[in-house]
């Protein structure tokens, strides 16, 4: 093993990659695993709200995560087999409550202390989502678009609410955490009227964003369309680029299922940097629509991965993880997403990114095309499985018997 280790590096220098300043890096990226893959976007409000806003988990794999104390040792499992620094991406329905349940609008930090102490104790960040979807006031499709000023208010009011609690988070945690806002509204039918909507929405983002709070980073996220919403979406790209360009604390979100389908990401995260302190994003594995299937190891994601990597901006570009797959094992499918992720980023780690750049400077295509095909071959696992051990994360296909010990002892009992 560490004489292959040695060779790839070898071979890695050979070409002026510095293979321990990239598993430097990559050991200090964070990506942010959704927690809504173990219990496929369900949440704890037992309100027998079904998920609704578009979006969809299919499949009925045995043994999902049913409260707090499941989720969280799901979420235990899976992260001992992912390398690399870990947070947590919560959703406001996933608060718990142990005296009265609140609505959505009342939510308060002490509905999250319990992921609190669970972040802390893992000595990993969250990341929290206002949750507009999955509730009665939600059911017409519209929330911070609506006509109606009762509901509008109510979603104003559960996103300021939300703000308050992941700043409570942020300082908590001493740390910053991304709040993020994703709106279902649209309309199945060509509308009669796409301004109303969209200067509603602005309106209600002018009111949710008025108070600055410590520790947070505001983000909108838009989309294309989503399932009964196929006409129109208040929330476009268009409409929310916009609105993050004329406001400075808030950023643009990129969920790479959220285009059409020969759009790529990849090719937007640049143009972002040029403007934004931060990017972040929502990396998932759309199929023809917006899926959200578990992110495989392709193309497009390890160019998203160079982009962050060859334009220095780790820092910048905030990873999040995307998807909900209810027709396989979801701890696999979080461990096999994550892990993905960090190949893709560890692969981009390990381009000569100077080399090629300055190829492509001075015109050398040729050249530039043989490298970067001849970099799709080289030894790059051999570095892999050196992180995963470095990581005491299994560092091949065995983590798999970890969970199928864990379907057997644990899942398959949840009936
Ligand atoms: C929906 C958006 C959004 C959700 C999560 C659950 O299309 O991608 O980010 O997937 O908030
Ligand atoms: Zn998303």
């Amino acid at each position: 093993m560490i004489a292959r280790f040695e060779y790839a590096k070898k071979r890695y220098a050979e070409l002026g990659v510095d293979v321990e300043k990239a598993l430097n890096s990559i050991s200090n990226k964070d990506i942010s695993i959704h927690c809504w893959q173990g219990d496929d976007v369900a949440g704890f409000e037992n309100t027998n709200s079904k998920l609704s806003g578009g979006i969809q988990a299919t499949g009925n794999y045995i043994g999902k995560a049913r409260n707090f104390d499941e989720l969280t040792a799901d979420f235990d499992k899976a992260i001992s087999l992912i390398p690399g620094k870990k947070r947590i991406n919560l959703h406001a329905c996933y608060a718990v409550f142990d005296d009265e349940y609140v609505d959505r609008d009342k939510l308060m930090p002490k509905h999250f202390e319990k992921w609190v102490n669970y972040a802390k104790s893992r000595k990993i960040g969250i990341d929290f989502n206002p949750t507009f979807f999955s509730h009665p006031l939600a059911e017409s499709g519209l929330t911070l678009s609506n006509s109606d000023d009762k509901i509008r208010h109510f979603w104003i009011e559960h996103a300021i609410a939300c703000r308050k609690i992941a700043s409570y988070i942020a300082i908590e945690l001493n740390d910053k955490c991304l709040c993020n806002v994703w709106i279902p509204d649209g309309y199945k039918h060509i509308p009669a009227d796409r301004l109303g909507p969209r200067l509603r929405l602005k309106d209600s983002l002018d009111k949710i964003f008025t108070e600055k709070l410590p520790g947070v980073i505001d983000c909108v996220e838009s989309k294309v369309f989503g399932i009964g919403v196929e006409a129109y979406t208040v929330g476009s790209s268009e409409f929310y680029l916009s609105y993050a360009a004329k406001h400075d604390d808030v950023y643009n979100l990129l969920d790479n299922g959220h285009y059409h389908p020969t759009e790529m990401i990849s090719d937007k995260i640049s143009s972002l940097l040029s403007f934004f302190n931060y990017v972040p994003l929502h990396i998932t594995k759309p199929v023809r629509w917006d899926s959200d299937h578990v992110v495989l190891l392709e193309d497009e994601i390890i160019e998203i991965c160079k982009e962050i990597v060859r334009n220095n901006a780790l820092d910048r570009v905030l990873i999040g993880l995307d998807y909900f797959d209810a027709s396989i094992n979801r701890i696999a499918a979080w461990v096999i997403g994550a892990r993905n992720v960090q190949k893709a980023l560890l692969f981009a780690l390990l381009q000569p990114n100077e080399k090629l750049k300055a190829l492509q400077d001075s015109g050398q295509f040729s050249e530039m095309m043989m490298l970067q095909e001849e970099l799709k071959t080289l030894p790059y696992n051999d570095i892999w499985e050196e992180y995963c051990k470095r990581e005491n994360v299994p560092s091949t296909q065995v983590w798999f018997d970890e969970i199928k010990k864990y379907e057997i002892k644990v899942l398959s009992k949840r009936v």
